[in-house]
């Protein structure tokens, strides 16, 4: 391994922020006093993760913190799990009373993955009430993006991305068209106001890079490349400690909770890591509620490079390496509490009961 790095010569790196530094920077992170509009952006079929943050920030929206504009799959919809994530999805928005959220689905290439959401697929055929049957289905991500970002105020979104950056990349990458005039960059720089990214590892990768980031590398490199707001990154080190999940099984009825059944499906019963609840905590509540803190920030920025390797099947080889700076308009997360107490605070908002519901 560490003789593939030595080898390893230095492609490109991209991702020096560039958006000026102004009032937009990391000083006023998000807080609990307003409902915070976001963007989900999830690759929801290989991980159950992306579950937990999504049934988070419908506890949340019920709690008035929060409103979910729109749910993304990052994952292609000519794929499997590209299919299955999107009527997962709206299983979720549908169970939790809010089935008329956007869905969304990217349509470009397919990155072949080991691992297959098959927890997905039997969920949404688990009998749970929804009307999106599949990805293919669904309008295509980024356009629908563009659409909700148009039609909010200024600087008020937050885009919260647990998984893949393919949508994002091609939200940048969009021109004008019947939703706005200004390209993706500009709409993006216009509407939003922070990207929080469950992606990348603090300091540094090794060279196998972290998932989220490593899958699609060519998309990772555009979008840290020319993300024009700033961005705050819940790094793999930080929610893999944090773990959540088998509470949730035992008391909520898998049978009727999809969020519970889910869960079931894909870990039996035990719990996994909170990596995406921890972006997704974070994008709404920020560095913490309630006078409890659940989180300190590192400044600096993100370089995100792609590594010359050996020839071979799979994407090329890629890390982040964190490069401080107290004046930069990103951040990576720490935890400020112990992890059972962070995952206790995550379960909860996880295992909350629906607004009416049980
Ligand atoms: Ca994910």
């Amino acid at each position: 391994m560490l003789g593939r790095l030595a080898a390893a010569g230095l492609l490109f790196s991209l991702a020096a922020p560039r958006a000026a530094r102004s009032a937009r920077n990391l000083e006023a992170p998000p807080t609990a006093s307003a409902p915070v509009d976001v963007i989900f952006d999830t690759d929801m079929a290989l991980d159950v993760d992306d579950v937990g943050a999504l049934a988070l920030l419908h506890a949340l929206s019920d709690r008035k913190e929060c409103r979910i504009l729109a749910v993304g799959v990052s994952e292609s919809a000519r794929a499997y799990d590209g299919q299955w994530a999107a009527a997962m999805a709206d299983v979720i928005n549908t169970y939790y009373g809010r089935p008329e959220i956007p869905v969304g689905a990217y349509r470009g290439p397919h990155q072949e993955l080991a691992e297959r959401g098959h927890y997905t697929e039997k969920t949404v055929r688990a009998g749970f009430a929804h009307r999106l049957l599949t990805g293919a289905d669904a309008p295509e991500a980024y356009k629908l993006y563009r659409q909700v970002l148009a039609g909010r105020p200024d600087l008020s979104v937050r885009m919260v991305s647990v998984g893949f950056l393919t949508n994002l990349e091609a939200l940048l990458a969009s021109g004008p068209d019947e939703a706005s005039p200004l390209g993706g960059v500009e709409l993006v720089r216009r509407k939003v106001r922070e990207w929080s990214c469950m992606g990348g590892r603090y300091p540094s990768s090794d060279e196998h890079g972290e998932f989220n980031l490593a899958t699609y590398p060519e998309a990772t490199a555009y979008v840290l490349g020319h993300w024009p707001t700033p961005v705050t990154f819940a790094g793999f080190e930080l929610g893999v400690q944090v773990m959540t999940g088998a509470r949730l099984v035992r008391e909520r009825d898998p049978a009727r909770n999809p969020v519970a059944r889910a869960y079931l499906e894909y870990t039996g019963g035990k719990d996994r890591m909170s990596w995406d609840q921890t972006a997704a905590l974070y994008a709404v509540r920020g560095l913490g509620s309630g006078g409890r803190p659940y989180y300190s920030r590192v400044a600096g920025h993100n370089r995100f490079e792609l590594l010359v390797g050996p020839p071979g099947r799979g994407p090329q080889p890629s890390r982040n390496v964190w490069v401080s700076g107290a004046e930069a308009e990103q951040a990576y997360l720490v935890a400020a509490m112990p992890p059972a107490e962070l995952a206790q605070v995550i379960e909860e908002l996880m295992m909350q009961r629906r607004a009416g519901g049980r």
